[in-house]
C-alpha cells in the first residue's frame, strides 16, 4: 500500500502544472505565531479590531500598533527550508505559482518569483488619499505614518470585508484551474476566497495534497495528506523529484 507521500511524489513527478496555496503555517518554523494556535497572532486581539476598515477608521493608532509589531517580527524572520524548497521547485515545471495568504514576505526573500500575495505585504503601505505606495519593512516611528500630501498611510494588507487584488486573485484562479497537482501547506483553510482555490482545483480534475502536521476543515476532499511540518516534507518533496530527475 502506498504512502500519501509516495502518491505525492509520483503525481508530481508525472505533472507539468503545479500550483500552491500557503497559509501561516509555513512561517511557524521560521518563528512567526499563526493565527489560531495559544499565543497566536489574534490572541488578544479580535480581528474586528486589527483586519477590518472598520477598526482603521475607529482607531488607526491601534491598528498600526498590530501591524508594526509583526513588521518588526517579519524583519527578523528568516526564510525556512519549506520556502526554499518551493522557490527551487518553480521550474521544474512548465507552469508552476504559490499563491500565499501569508503577508510576512517570506516567499519572496526566499527567492520565489512565481509567486502572488493574495493578502497583501507587511513590506508595502498606500496612501489612501493619494495613492502613493512605499516599500519597506523599516521601523516605523510616528504611527499613523504621514503622507505628504496630508494624509495617513495605511497598511497595504486585505483587511477581513476587502475584496483581494483582482490581478493576484485571477492569477491565482488560473493556476487553481489549470493544475494537475494542487499543494494545500500550512492553512487552516478557513478563510475565503482564498480556501476556495483548493476546491476550485480539485473540481478542475487536480490532484490535491494537504501538508499540514493537523487535519483541517477540507481535509476530506483531498487526495491525501502528509501531516509533517513543511520545513520537513516541502524539501523531501524536491529530493525526490531531484532523485528521479538524475
Ligand atoms: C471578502 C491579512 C468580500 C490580514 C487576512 C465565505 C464563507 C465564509 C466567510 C466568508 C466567505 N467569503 C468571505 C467571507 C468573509 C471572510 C472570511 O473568510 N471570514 C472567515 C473568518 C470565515 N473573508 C473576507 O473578508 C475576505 N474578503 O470576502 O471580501 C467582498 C466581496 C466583494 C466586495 C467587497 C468585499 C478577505 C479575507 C482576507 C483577510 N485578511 N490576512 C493580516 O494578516 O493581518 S486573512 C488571515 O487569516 C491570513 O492571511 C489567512 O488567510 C488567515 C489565517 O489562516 P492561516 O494562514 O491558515 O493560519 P491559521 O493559524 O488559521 O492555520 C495555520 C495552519 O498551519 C494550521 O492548520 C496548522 O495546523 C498548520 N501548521 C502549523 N505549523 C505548521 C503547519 N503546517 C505546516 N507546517 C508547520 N510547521
Ligand atoms: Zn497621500
Amino acid at each position: 500500500m502506498k504512502t500519501d507521500f509516495e502518491r505525492l511524489v509520483e503525481s508530481v513527478r508525472r505533472a507539468s502544472r503545479v500550483a500552491v496555496l500557503t497559509g501561516a503555517g509555513i512561517s511557524a518554523e521560521s518563528g512567526i505565531p499563526t493565527f489560531r494556535v495559544a499565543g497566536g497572532l489574534w490572541e488578544g486581539h479580535r480581528i474586528q479590531d486589527v483586519a477590518t476598515p472598520e477598526a482603521f477608521a475607529r482607531d488607526p493608532r491601534r491598528v498600526w500598533e498590530f501591524y508594526e509589531a509583526r513588521r518588526r517580527g517579519a524583519a527578523k524572520a528568516s526564510p525556512n527550508p519549506g520556502h526554499v524548497a518551493l522557490a527551487e521547485m518553480e521550474d521544474r515545471f512548465s507552469e508552476f505559482l504559490v499563491a500565499t495568504q501569508n503577508v510576512d514576505g517570506l516567499h519572496r526573500r526566499a527567492g520565489s518569483r512565481k509567486l502572488v500575495e493574495l493578502h497583501g505585504s507587511l513590506a508595502r503601505r498606500r496612501c489612501p488619499s493619494c495613492a502613493t505606495c512605499v516599500e519597506g519593512l523599516e521601523p516605523l516611528e510616528t504611527l499613523p505614518p504621514p503622507c505628504e500630501c496630508g494624509g495617513r498611510f495605511r497598511p497595504d494588507i486585505v483587511w477581513f470585508g476587502e475584496i483581494l487584488p483582482a490581478v493576484a486573485w485571477s492569477a491565482a484562479e488560473e493556476a487553481a484551474r489549470r493544475s494537475e497537482v494542487f499543494l494545500v501547506v500550512g492553512t487552516s483553510a478557513e478563510v475565503y476566497p482564498a480556501a476556495g482555490l483548493a476546491l476550485i482545483a480539485a473540481d478542475s480534475g487536480a490532484k490535491v495534497f494537504e501538508i499540514n502536521p493537523e487535519a483541517t476543515s477540507l481535509s476530506s476532499l483531498f487526495a491525501g495528506a502528509i501531516r509533517e511540518p513543511a520545513a520537513i516534507a516541502l524539501p523531501r518533496l524536491l529530493g525526490a523529484l531531484i532523485e528521479s530527475s538524475t
